[in-house]
């Protein structure tokens, strides 16, 4: 099959999900096409069956804001016409979604049908989508789409509650490449030791440090577990909370005993260091980084928000709060700490569950979607 991904290529799950998609089904054999304003962070991977199409929005002095969609839906009626593709599948409602539309009708007029999955990640629901402004354009690009698909049962019922469509939405969970959490780490940098160097235990927070993340209340489950036991806290990641994450730091006068170690193309060495991870999310429709952590055979201490039940099971995989109970968090944190027996039983837990989240699961999932849409288009054009 020839597919067509658009996604964001920037740092945040729904790149990631989107280039990691596209390298499996590469590796099965379809030919995939990616198209985005620039190369995604982690397609920096040959395969013979994968390609980038960059969309470049012209400066034009009259543009305060830049057509960006218009462009897209342009390149899209391009690709889709030149490299003769069976389907887009589109991560991020907006704009996404709406281009992918705006494409299907053009190449419509042209007696090409393109079929197009939407797949929902989170924040293009619960935060932009609740937005007044985007919620027509968004409600109609995905009652129009081919196929909508969601990361959780719980960002489903979001677009329910929030929408108001019909539509039926599939749930297709988020994903890791479990074979590729075997690393250790052989660099001095990432030894435990050069973190940790009098076995204190090393909490891990991996983000985009948007507001919606809570970082500041990473930092006070910090401050209070560091209290109770030798502790270290590494931070991956970059974005706006930056400067008040720093500031809180001082404040607590816990900065000696946290890395910031900025954005990290891919985690996973840093990772297979760490003992706990922490996310404290307001909202979170499945929690990427959790899953990640939980391959690298941490156990999770999360909010109950969103999807993250699916993924973080109370008292087994970790423990979960509510959101800004950082008293509640840090006190699960400490016990398990503090309770190798306990610990040992949630790392084995966290991994076995992460196992059923594995890419072999996952893809098949996605290509029985594709097969419908396709064979639909086939037997209309028939
Ligand atoms: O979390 C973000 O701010 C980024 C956003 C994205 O576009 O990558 O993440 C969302 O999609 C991820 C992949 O499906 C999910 O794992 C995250 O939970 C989701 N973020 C939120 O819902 C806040």
């Amino acid at each position: 099959m020839k597919i067509g991904i658009v996604c964001y290529p920037t740092f945040g799950g729904s790149g990631v999900v989107a280039t990691e998609l596209g390298k499996a089904l590469a590796i099965e054999g379809h030919q995939v096409h990616f198209i985005a304003y620039s190369q995604p962070f982690r397609l920096n991977y040959f395969n013979e069956n994968l390609f980038y199409h960059e969309v470049s929005v012209s400066n034009y002095p009259l543009f305060e804001y830049q057509p960006y969609e218009s462009a897209l839906a342009s390149k899209l009626v391009d690709v889709v016409k030149y490299e003769k593709l069976d389907l887009l599948h589109v991560h991020y409602a907006i704009p996404h979604a709406s281009a992918a539309l705006m494409a299907k009708q053009i190449l419509a007029k042209q007696g090409i049908d393109i079929p197009f999955i939407t797949t929902l990640h989170g924040t293009d629901i619960t935060l932009v989508g609740k937005d007044p402004s985007f919620e027509p354009v968004i409600k109609y690009s995905i009652e129009e789409s081919d196929i909508v698909t969601a990361v959780s049962e719980s960002l489903k019922k979001d677009t329910y509650d929030i929408f108001k469509t019909e539509k039926p939405i599939e749930v297709v969970p988020n994903f890791i490449n479990m074979d590729e959490y075997t690393i250790i780490c052989e660099t001095h940098k990432c030894q435990k030791n050069h973190y940790a160097p009098n076995g204190e235990k090393i909490l891990i927070h991996v983000s985009n440090f948007r507001a919606v993340k809570r970082v500041e209340d990473v930092l006070r489950v910090f401050d209070k577990v560091r209290k109770e036991i030798p502790a270290k806290l590494i931070l991956v990641g970059d974005g706006p909370e930056r400067g008040n994450i720093e500031k809180l730091c001082r404040e607590l006068d816990t900065c000696k005993d946290i890395y910031s170690l900025g954005k990290i193309i891919d985690p996973k060495e840093i990772l297979s260091i760490g003992d706990l991870f922490i996310l404290p999310s307001e909202t979170e429709s499945f929690g990427l980084a959790a899953l990640e952590a939980m391959a690298m055979k941490m156990p999770v201490i999360s909010t109950n928000t969103g999807g993250l039940p699916e993924v973080n099971e109370h008292g087994i995989t970790g423990y979960l709060s509510n959101v800004g109970e950082v008293e509640d968090m840090a006190k699960n944190a400490v016990q398990l700490l503090k309770n190798d027996e306990l610990f040992a039983k949630l790392k084995a837990n966290a991994f076995e569950k992460a196992m059923q989240f594995d890419i072999k699961n996952i893809l098949p999932q996605y290509e029985i979607l594709y097969n419908r849409v396709v064979k639909k288009k086939e037997l209309v054009n028939k």
